[in-house]
Parts: structure tokens; C-alpha cells; sequence
């Protein structure tokens, strides 16, 4: 039986990787948990793994859609619906070519949902914070928002925006007890190289062999270490990667 006293979490893009494993966290941790994805099956199967409807509120969503969010954030059921921590994590990258070569689709979908999709979670669930004078926002970043890498361009952007959006937030809300974080991770193993190489699960593998990257359990630690420091404690950012990823340095090499 879900404790009623129990903080509640959104966290979006619960389906797989960094949300899903941060969604057990929080849940083994006594939270109850609001998931949004678009795949329903695994939304409910998480559900039924950690408790249930009173632990868990699933929400079917694509972040993209400005009115869904708002619809279904807006209108959570009760036991859910003061909401201490928002996750702002699902995203993804489309593609590594370089700018010249990239969809403009793919670019739309990223900007939409890394950026878009974060603004309308936020905008939603963050006047209700400043109501009950409580909360926290924890946006995933990345180290790309702050490396540049080639065939990076627009996912490192909105990274970029994310980080900015961030500080921005911790601006605005200067003088009230809200904590904003940003969570930068490195290479990281999910199902996130697999959507940005298209369903190439070998391109994906490959990435990762031999580095030890970081897992999702490592970046729900860092979520959850953010979230449970005392109240006064605000973390603005965490940067991390695997012992095996460093910055790239600066280049030279002869113009074709
Ligand atoms: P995964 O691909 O494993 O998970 C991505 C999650 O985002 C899924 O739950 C997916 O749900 C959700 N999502 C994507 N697009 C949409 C959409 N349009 N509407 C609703 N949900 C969506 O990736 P990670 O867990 O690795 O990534 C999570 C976050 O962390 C992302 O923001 C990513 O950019 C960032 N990050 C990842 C790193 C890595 O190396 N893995 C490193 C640094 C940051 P569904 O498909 O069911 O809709
Ligand atoms: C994901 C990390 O280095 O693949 O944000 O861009 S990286």
C-alpha cells in the first residue's frame, strides 16, 4: 500500500534507460512515480513491476505534443498530483553526419522534443511548485552541451539550450526554495545509440565495447543523490562520464 505521505516524481521518458532506471530508484526509495513514454506497453509493464497504479501513474504521451502535456501533467489524479521533482529526461539524437548532410527531419524532431518537450513538462508542472512553495526540476543535459564533437550540431544544441534553460530557471527562482539541477552525463549505455544509428544495434554495441561506459543505474544514483540532499543544498550541474571518456582536445589537420 502506497504510503500517502510518499513524494511524487515525474519523470518522462520512463520506458527505457536513464528514466526507467531512475523511476526504480525513486520507487525503492518510497517515492511515487508519474512515467510518460509513448510505448504503453513498457509504461505498464514498469507499473506492474514496481507496485501497481497507487506507486506508479503512467501517462502516454509524445513530448512533442504541446496540448497532451499540458492535458495530462496538468490533470494529474490525486496522490500524484503535488509533485516534488520533475525529470525532464526523455530525449534522443537522430543521426552523426555531419551538418551538411543531416535531415532536416531529424533535426525538427530533436529540437521538438529536447527542448520543446522540456518546456511544455516544465511550464506545466512548475507553477504548482511555486504554489506549495516546494520542488525541484532535474533536466538531463549532457557533456555534449558543453564538448563538441563532429556530427554532434543540433543534438549538442539543444543540449546546450537544456543547460542554459537550466541556470535560467535557477534565476527566476531566486529567493524561493526550488532546486534546479542539470545531469550531463558521457557515454552512456541504453537505447539511446540505437535510436540515433537507426536501429544499427551492432553501430551501437560497437560504440560502447571495451569502454565501460556508464550505465542507467550511475545517472539514477546522480538523480537521486541531487533530490535527497537536504533542502538547502542545490546542485546547479553534474557532469560525468565513464573513467575511459575524456575530451577530445584541439586538432589540426591540412585543408582538402
Ligand atoms: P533511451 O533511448 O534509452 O531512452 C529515451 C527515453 O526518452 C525513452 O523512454 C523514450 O520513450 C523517451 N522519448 C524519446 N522521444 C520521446 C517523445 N517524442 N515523446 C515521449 N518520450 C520520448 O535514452 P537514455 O535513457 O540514454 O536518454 C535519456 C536522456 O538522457 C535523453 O535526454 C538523452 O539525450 C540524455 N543523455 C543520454 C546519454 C547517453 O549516452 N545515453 C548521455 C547524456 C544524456 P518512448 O520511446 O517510449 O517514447
Ligand atoms: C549523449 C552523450 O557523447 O553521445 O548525450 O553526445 S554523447
Amino acid at each position: 500500500m502506497a504510503d500517502r505521505q510518499a513524494k511524487v516524481a515525474v519523470i518522462t521518458g520512463g520506458t527505457a534507460g536513464f528514466g526507467a532506471a531512475t523511476t526504480r530508484r525513486f520507487v525503492r526509495e518510497g517515492w511515487k512515480v508519474v512515467i510518460t513514454g509513448r510505448r504503453e506497453q513498457r509504461l505498464e509493464e514498469l507499473q506492474q513491476e514496481l507496485g501497481g497504479p497507487d506507486v506508479v501513474h503512467t501517462v502516454t504521451l509524445d513530448m512533442r505534443d504541446r496540448a497532451a502535456v499540458e492535458r495530462s501533467l496538468g490533470s494529474l489524479p490525486a496522490g500524484f498530483r503535488d509533485v516534488d521533482l520533475l525529470v525532464n529526461n526523455a530525449g534522443l539524437a537522430l543521426g552523426i553526419e555531419p551538418a551538411w548532410a543531416c535531415d532536416m527531419d531529424d533535426w525538427e524532431t530533436m529540437v521538438d522534443t529536447n527542448i520543446k518537450g522540456v518546456l511544455y513538462a516544465t511550464r506545466t508542472l512548475l507553477p504548482g511548485m511555486v504554489e506549495r512553495n516546494r520542488g525541484h526540476v532535474i533536466n538531463l543535459g549532457s557533456v555534449a552541451g558543453s564538448h563538441p564533437y563532429p556530427g554532434g550540431n543540433v543534438y549538442m544544441g539543444t543540449k546546450a539550450f537544456v543547460k542554459q534553460f537550466s541556470m535560467g530557471l535557477r534565476a527566476d527562482l531566486f529567493g524561493k526554495p526550488i532546486r534546479v539541477t542539470n545531469v550531463e552525463p558521457g557515454l552512456s549505455e541504453s537505447e539511446f545509440s540505437v535510436v540515433r544509428f537507426r536501429g544499427d544495434k551492432d553501430k551501437a554495441d560497437s560504440l560502447y565495447e571495451g569502454k565501460n561506459p556508464l550505465t542507467p543505474d550511475d545517472i539514477a544514483e546522480c538523480i537521486h543523490w541531487a533530490a535527497s540532499l537536504p533542502p538547502h543544498v542545490n546542485i546547479n550541474r553534474i557532469e560525468v562520464m565513464p573513467v575511459s571518456q575524456s575530451f577530445a582536445g584541439l586538432h589540426a589537420k591540412p585543408t582538402e
